[in-house]
């Protein structure tokens, strides 16, 4: 199998970190592309250009982090990311990929010319973000994050969020007025396949 990822990704990176969690890693190549480029290597795969991407045997090209890491799942790793018929599970992991898709049209919108953003867009980005990190630190501070094994699909999606803000998308303060999630967080990227993965710093 091959993994198409960038290093900035924090969905591409929630794969990566699957694979080194449940011990899937030695099955998998992990190929670095590039995006918005016609000459992309993930375009024979992948027409809609996004990762992760991850390549099966067969030729088969999974895409979306929320079918990828359930379908890792099916291949053996050392404990299930998602539990079969746990539906707390997957309401967490969907409100993180809720979480994550607001934040990614956030900072699409700092990434252009200053005359071109949309404030509308901004303020309700962060208003979204600032509401469910509520919810998050009340949660963390009642130890509902809390790691009794290795992480799952919501805690792993969870990390390469805050992941992401700390290093990608710095205009979000995130830490203040959160000590619970930031403690969460600084033991979660302490982790190795936290650590492995860890993404570049951007300039926002
Ligand atoms: N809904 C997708 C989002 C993936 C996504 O937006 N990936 C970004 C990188 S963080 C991408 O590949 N962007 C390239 C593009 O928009 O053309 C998922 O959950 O996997």
């Amino acid at each position: 199998m091959r993994l198409f990822h960038t290093p900035g990704s924090p969905f591409a990176r929630a794969v990566r970190v699957a694979l080194r969690e449940t011990g899937l890693i030695a099955g998998v190549e992990e190929v670095e592309t590039t995006l918005r480029d016609p000459a992309s290597a993930l375009l024979p795969h992948n027409p809609v250009g996004r990762v992760p991407a991850l390549l099966l045997p067969d030729g088969t090209t999974l895409t979306e982090t929320a079918l990828v890491l359930p379908f890792l799942d099916s291949l053996g790793g050392t404990y299930p990311l998602l539990p079969p018929g746990d539906a707390a599970a997957r309401a967490a992991f969907g409100r993180i990929l809720g979480m994550m898709d607001g934040i990614a049209v956030w900072n699409r919108e700092l990434r252009r010319p200053p005359e071109e953003r949309s404030p509308g867009v901004i303020a309700l980005e962060t208003a979204r973000a600032q509401r469910v990190a509520a919810a998050l630190e009340a949660e963390a501070a009642a130890g509902h994050w809390a790691l009794a094994g290795p992480p799952d699909a919501a805690r792993i999606m969870l990390g390469c969020l805050l992941g992401y803000a700390e290093r990608r998308h710095r205009a979000w303060t995130w830490r203040e007025g959160r000590p619970a999630l930031a403690a969460w967080f600084d033991a979660m990227a302490a982790r190795p396949a936290f650590e492995a993965t860890l993404p570049p710093v951007s300039g926002l």
